[in-house]
Order: C-alpha cells, then sequence, then structure tokens
C-alpha cells in the first residue's frame, strides 16, 4: 500500500519527464527538479521540451490540476526519483557525477522515512553508492535501523522504449531492487500507483545488472544482424531476405541490420557490464566493436558509390538514431554524414530530417553538409542514403529513385509499411 504522497523527480528529461508526469496524473504531487532553467520553464508553462508522443497531453494536464510544477532547488519530498544521465567517460566506465549531484542536493531536505529510487541505469553497486553518499553527509540519519526513521534506498531501472514511452511506463513489467526488503516494497508500492505491469522485487544490485543485461543482450542480437549485413554484401546476397527466411524457423528470430546503433542505452549500458569484468566479458565487448564499425562500412559504401560523380549530391535522410523520434543521442546517422562530410571528396550533403530543426553541433563546422526539406534533398540528389526508417520518409516518390544510387541501411525500401 502506497503511502507516499509528494515526489521529487530529479532529472526531467526523456525519462524524468514522463515519470513526474504519469505519477502526478495518479494524484501524487510532484515536483520536478532539474538544473536547466530553460526546461523547468517549459515543464511550468505545461509544455514539453523534447518529441515524445502523448508526452505533452499529460504534462499540460498536470501542470494545469496543479500537481506537477518544476524547479532548479531539491525540495522536501517523501520519496525521490533520481532519473539523471550515467554517460560514460573516457575508459567506457560510467560517470556517476550527476547522480552524486543529485545525491547532495537531496541530502539537507532529509527527515527520516523517505524513500529514495535511483531510477538511472547504473553499474552494479551505484544504489549503495548514493546510499554511502547521502548518509555520509547525514550522519544523524545513518544511526537509525530498519525502522520507521531510516532512509529507504532503491533502484527501479527504466525500461521504456523512447517513441512509446507513455505506453511502456504503464504496461510494462517493473524490477525493484531494494538495499533492504522494506525498501523494495517501499519502492513496488509507489510504482504500482501507474504501473500495470507486474512488479519484481529484488536486491539493488540484481536490478542494475537486470538492466544493462537486457540492453545487452539486444546488442549482440543487433551485432549478429549487422555481421550478417557485412557478409551478405561480401557475397552478393539481400540480407533482408536472408533474415526473413530464417526466422521462419520456429526457434530463430534474428533483429534487424542497421546504420549501427544508437542511443543513450543500448550503445552504453553493455559498457558498464564489461567495465564490473573486462576479463569475461569478451562477446559483449565484441559485439560493441561490431556495431561501433558498421558506420565506418556505410560510410565505405557511400563513396565507393559517389566515386564515378565529379561532384556527387548525397540526400542522407535521417539523423535520430532511430525512427519517429528527434533523438540524436549518440546516433550512428549523424557519425556517418560527419565522415561523409570530411571524406566526400567535391561532394554536397544534403540532409533530410522532418524531425531535426538544425544540425547538431557537431556538423555544424562542415559547409558541404546542409538541412534541406527531405523531399527537395533527394530531387537534388545523385546518391539516396536512408540512415533512419521514419514513417514520414513513406510520403517519398520511389519513382524519384529510379535514376539515383541508392544505400538503404535500413532495408527500408524492401518492407513494406506497417
Ligand atoms: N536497432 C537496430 N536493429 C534492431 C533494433 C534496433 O539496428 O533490430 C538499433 C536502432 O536503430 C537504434 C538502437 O538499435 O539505433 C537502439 O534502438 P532500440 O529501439 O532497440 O532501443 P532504445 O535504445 O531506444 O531503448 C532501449 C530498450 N531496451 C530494450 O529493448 C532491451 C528500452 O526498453 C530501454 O528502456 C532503453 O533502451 C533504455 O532506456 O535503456
Amino acid at each position: 500500500m502506497n503511502t507516499v504522497r509528494t515526489v521529487a523527480v530529479i532529472g526531467l528529461g526523456y525519462i524524468g519527464l514522463p515519470t513526474a508526469a504519469i505519477l502526478a496524473t495518479n494524484g501524487i504531487t510532484v515536483v520536478g527538479v532539474d538544473v536547466n532553467q530553460k526546461t523547468v520553464d517549459a515543464v511550468n508553462r505545461g509544455e514539453v521540451p523534447f518529441v515524445e508522443p502523448d508526452l505533452g497531453i499529460h504534462v499540460a494536464g498536470a501542470v494545469s490540476q496543479g500537481r506537477l510544477s518544476a524547479t532548479t532547488i531539491t525540495p522536501p519530498a517523501d520519496a525521490y526519483i533520481v532519473a539523471v544521465p550515467t554517460p560514460f567517460l573516457s575508459d567506457r566506465s560510467a560517470d556517476l557525477s550527476f547522480i552524486e549531484a543529485a545525491g547532495r542536493n537531496i541530502a539537507p531536505q532529509l527527515r527520516g522515512g523517505e524513500l529514495i529510487i535511483l531510477e538511472s541505469t547504473s553499474p552494479p553497486g551505484s544504489t549503495e553508492l548514493l546510499r554511502d553518499l547521502i548518509l555520509g553527509e547525514r550522519p544523524d540519519l545513518a544511526t537509525f535501523e530498519d525502522d520507521e526513521q531510516s532512509v529507504l534506498f532503491a533502484h527501479c531501472p527504466e525500461r521504456v522504449l523512447p517513441g512509446r514511452i507513455m505506453i511502456e511506463l504503464v504496461t510494462n513489467d517493473r524490477i525493484v531492487g531494494g538495499l533492504t526488503t522494506r525498501a523494495a516494497e517501499a519502492a513496488g508500492a509507489l510504482y504500482s500507483v501507474f504501473c500495470q505491469g507486474a512488479i519484481h522485487l529484488t536486491d539493488a544490485a540484481t536490478a542494475e545488472m537486470a538492466k544493462l543485461v537486457e540492453n545487452a543482450y539486444r546488442d549482440v542480437n543487433i551485432a549478429f544482424a549487422n555481421e550478417l549485413s557485412v557478409i551478405s554484401g561480401t557475397l552478393g546476397i539481400d540480407v533482408w531476405e536472408l533474415i526473413e527466411l530464417a526466422n521462419h524457423h520456429p526457434r530463430v528470430n534474428i533483429l534487424q541490420p542497421g546504420p549501427g546503433v544508437g542511443g543513450h542505452c543500448i550503445a552504453v549500458d553493455p559498457w558498464f557490464i564489461v567495465a564490473a569484468d573486462r576479463d569475461n566479458s569478451r562477446l559483449i565487448q565484441k559485439a560493441r566493436e561490431v556495431n561501433d564499425s558498421k558506420p565506418n562500412r556505410v560510410v565505405r559504401d557511400v563513396l565507393e558509390a559517389a566515386g564515378s560523380y565529379s561532384s556527387p549530391k548525397v540526400a542522407a535522410l535521417g539523423l535520430a538514431f532511430k525512427a519517429n523520434i528527434d533523438d540524436m543521442r549518440e546516433s550512428p546517422a549523424v557519425e556517418i554524414v560527419n565522415q561523409l562530410g570530411r571524406e566526400l571528396s567535391g561532394g554536397t550533403i544534403l540532409v533530410g530530417d522532418p524531425h531535426v530543426e538544425s544540425l547538431p553541433a557537431v556538423l555544424h563546422g562542415l559547409e558541404n553538409v546542409r538541412l534541406t526539406e527531405t523531399h527537395a534533398a533527394v530531387a537534388e540528389s545523385d546518391i539516396v542514403l536512408l540512415l533512419v526508417d521514419h514513417d514520414m520518409f513513406r510520403e517519398i516518390d520511389t519513382a524519384l529513385l529510379g535514376n539515383k544510387k541508392v544505400v538503404d541501411t535500413r532495408g527500408f525500401w524492401r518492407h513494406k509499411a506497417d
């Protein structure tokens, strides 16, 4: 039975803001905390500073009902949900500095008995580290044993898919790992306010590892598909037909090859497992290498296609890391356009992405890379490079492709629309 009435959600990004909004629309009073004043202002106006289907309506509704507000200062609350980024450092171990900063801001607000949930994807041991940091700052609270006054710590990894966040937040099962059983139960009760999936209770380290394992599993399987696409290229075989046929076997389910793996999760989380046990994570490391090398292969294919033109024009379609979103973090498409901008001598790259309003900073210095309206980019080009399978690209008149070279990294024009 949930007893939490007020929640402070630290970090109003792709996970924090949807979680804040769904809690608020289910009767909890939520204060969102973010270091970015523009994000705070946008949320207080009932607006969403990024693209995610159905999130806008939840945020606008929660703000207008007075259930959701935002601030830059961590307030007192019954429970805290930490949903800040965990990027990786140059040695690919996790950068926990945002979690640590959140902990330092929470510590002075505690009175005893609060619930602190870490949602950020984190290496094993991070929830314990957050507890040690907070209780180190507040030794007065550390003296309470497992009683009413003790602060409860749990890890509850988010597992929602960008583009489907508002649906999956409600319908997905959740794994809730507590540093104590009481912490797991309290966190489970809070999530049951909006989560219709099963809530599985465990310890914090297992919950931390479960999240990493889910994404590493996917990475390894995408690496298999990407490796098949390269081998098929050498053999002159259509990889999409190959996979489709193999998948008719009742126990085979190969994923789809693409230009590489992007996003802030699948391309990052496997490294946290590697950092935890480098010697025994050979397959996981290899899969990362295979997926990270795929953009080079795409660049090679485009340069080969461009060889016969003196000043080739390439329409590069899509910059986001996957379909129907505007998120360009770790996007292989951005990496490919960047490399092409540098290596396509005498050539121009016309980037078309209906979800992107301006080129990311990494492409700003490249004079031969221009953001162009999609249909104009296709019409003007010699080579069409499909990088992201946005639904809106279905509107492209495929008759226009007839006299152009096409590098379709997603098999987009092989598949019919759903
Ligand atoms: N991709 C392929 N081939 C495929 C599937 C995906 O090349 O067959 C590529 C995509 O194009 C993209 C990348 O992989 O570049 C990742 O896309 P995704 O849709 O598989 O996953 P994410 O990163 O958007 O979200 C994942 C999800 N994890 C799993 O499916 C195990 C999501 O449930 C997690 O909540 C999210 O990571 C996260 O936050 O960790």
